[in-house]
């Protein structure tokens, strides 16, 4: 097995706790076994999420000392819109805080009661502001995608002969656009294909459908299609990603993963009308449209993280390497997790790490505050909880997967850390006939992930 080396090395260092068991099984339980309620300080190794969590370049901190505070007009906006247009090839951009500001008011544009959705597998945000925008979201990926096992290359993919009953079904009137997201996020991390996306691109035309890609992980994606997809093992990643966005109308984005910053996000759009509408609404909700949210130095250090992103192929590879790193010593201790492994995260399997314990107890959920207790490593549940209740019936929606998600924050832990988080995930497995379902205390409306409280049945 291989390790990628870093392609850079560490300038400032950040201390992080060791604790002891006795002392993370008061941390949980005061957290309500929900580990977004756990303090960052009490984490020792911290795979909640790769979103906002980069280590940012000696470069992006020396930007950050050019940030223009300027109400209107920061030179930062100018310089990062260019680099928008330059790196992702679309006309217009719309600065936001982060990625859901971006859905919120893309949502709001073209979304009206009674409007069809399709994407390529929901995630919690988007869904919820299609929802509230009085549309319904519809399920369009792949078979495979639903399967943690199946090895498919792309499963990512959109389902062409499922846009096409649902076009039968309602109408492509109905269907403003489809949302298609690059390294899939709950399907695993799982790329899209180069073909895939052209094939979608002239059904999408044939109806008059919008393409609205969910831009956050496309560089992740493009490694993935340089890697496995014919014709592109010679291309850079830098201009398949340009490749990629080419083949859709526009983009949300959110700027805290692949674009190596803490905060910030977009909108852009090649349509110009859909422009001038998205920054009427932008000042509404985000602040002026040469800010979005995002002060002058966030802007400075964002422009310079997408440029890092795809400046060589050698952090890319080695990020994504790194992750797959992670999933092979998983692969050989047989610890059952999603394959192909993802881009930006491994994600544990936890119906079959956990067999006994019904979805309404929520394996994911336990097996997430398992591992924090064994090893001070944060994961992120993402199953029952996290698929929420159906709003026509108010169940929960039992999906298919049932996931716990390590996530790689982007150029923060080393060799050590990883080898570390899977010795004692694979202890845990092997022991793994000690955990217990869970019931909630307390479960909020919406997005009820972040802030449920649970005990232990
Ligand atoms: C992640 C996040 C952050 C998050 C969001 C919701 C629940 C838990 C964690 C955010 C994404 C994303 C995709 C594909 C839009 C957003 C929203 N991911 N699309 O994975 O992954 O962006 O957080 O900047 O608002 O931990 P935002």
């Amino acid at each position: 097995m291989k390790y990628v080396p870093e392609p850079f090395r560490i300038k400032t260092v950040e201390p992080i706790k060791m604790t002891t068991r006795k002392y993370r099984e008061q941390a949980i339980k005061e957290a309500g076994y929900n580990t977004f309620l756990l303090r960052s300080e009490d984490v020792f190794i911290d795979l909640l999420t790769d979103s906002g969590t980069s280590a940012m370049s000696d470069a992006q901190w020396a930007a950050l000392q050019l940030g223009d505070e300027a109400y209107a007009g920061s030179k930062n906006f100018y310089d990062l819109e260019k680099t928008v247009q330059d790196v992702f090839g679309y006309k217009y951009f719309v600065p936001t805080h982060q990625g859901r500001a971006a859905e919120h008011i893309m949502s709001k544009l073209l979304i009206k009661e009674g409007s069809c959705i399709p994407g390529n597998m929901y995630f919690t945000t988007t869904r919820l502001h299609q929802e509230l925008a009085g549309g319904r979201f519809v399920d369009v990926i792949i078979d495979e995608a639903h399967d943690p096992s199946n090895p498919h290359p792309f499963k990512g993919n959109v389902d062409i002969n499922k846009m096409q009953k649902l076009v039968d079904e309602v109408g492509a009137d109905r269907i403003p656009y489809i949302s298609y997201e690059t390294c899939v996020n709950m399907a695993g991390g799982q790329p899209i294909s180069i073909a895939n996306l052209k094939e979608l691109r002239n059904f999408c035309d044939k109806y008059g459908i919008k393409i609205m890609l969910d831009n956050t992980r496309t560089v992740e994606n493009a490694y993935f299609i340089q890697q496995r997809e014919k014709g592109y093992a010679d291309k850079s990643v830098k201009d398949i990603v340009k490749e990629i966005c080419s083949y859709t109308d526009g983009c949300t984005c959110s700027s805290k993963k692949d674009c190596l910053v803490n905060i910030g996000g977009f909108l852009a759009m090649n349509d110009e009308d859909f422009f001038v509408e998205a920054k009427a609404q932008v000042v509404i909700y985000e602040g002026l449209h040469t800010y979005g949210g995002m002060s002058g130095r966030d802007m400075a250090a964002l422009a310079q993280g997408i440029r890092e992103a795809v400046a060589n192929d050698d952090y890319i590879k080695y990020r994504v390497e790194q992750t797959n790193y992670f999933g092979e010593l998983l692969t050989q201790a047989d610890v059952p997790h999603v394959i192909p492994h993802g881009g930006h995260a491994i994600f544990l399997d936890a119906k079959r790490f956990l067999p006994d314990i019904d979805q309404e107890q929520f394996p994911a959920l336990a097996l997430t505050a398992a591992i924090y207790v064994e090893t001070g490593v944060r994961a992120m549940e993402r199953g029952n909880v996290s698929a929420g209740r159906d709003p026509e019936t108010g169940e929960n929606r039992r999906p298919k997967l049932e996931l716990v998600r390590l996530t790689m924050p982007r150029r923060v832990y080393t060799q050590s850390h990883i080898d570390y988080a899977a010795e004692g995930i694979i202890k845990l497995y092997q022991n793994r006939d000690q955990l217990r379902g869970f019931r909630f205390v307390f479960e909020p409306k919406q997005l009820r992930f972040f802030q449920a409280r649970f005990e232990p049945v």
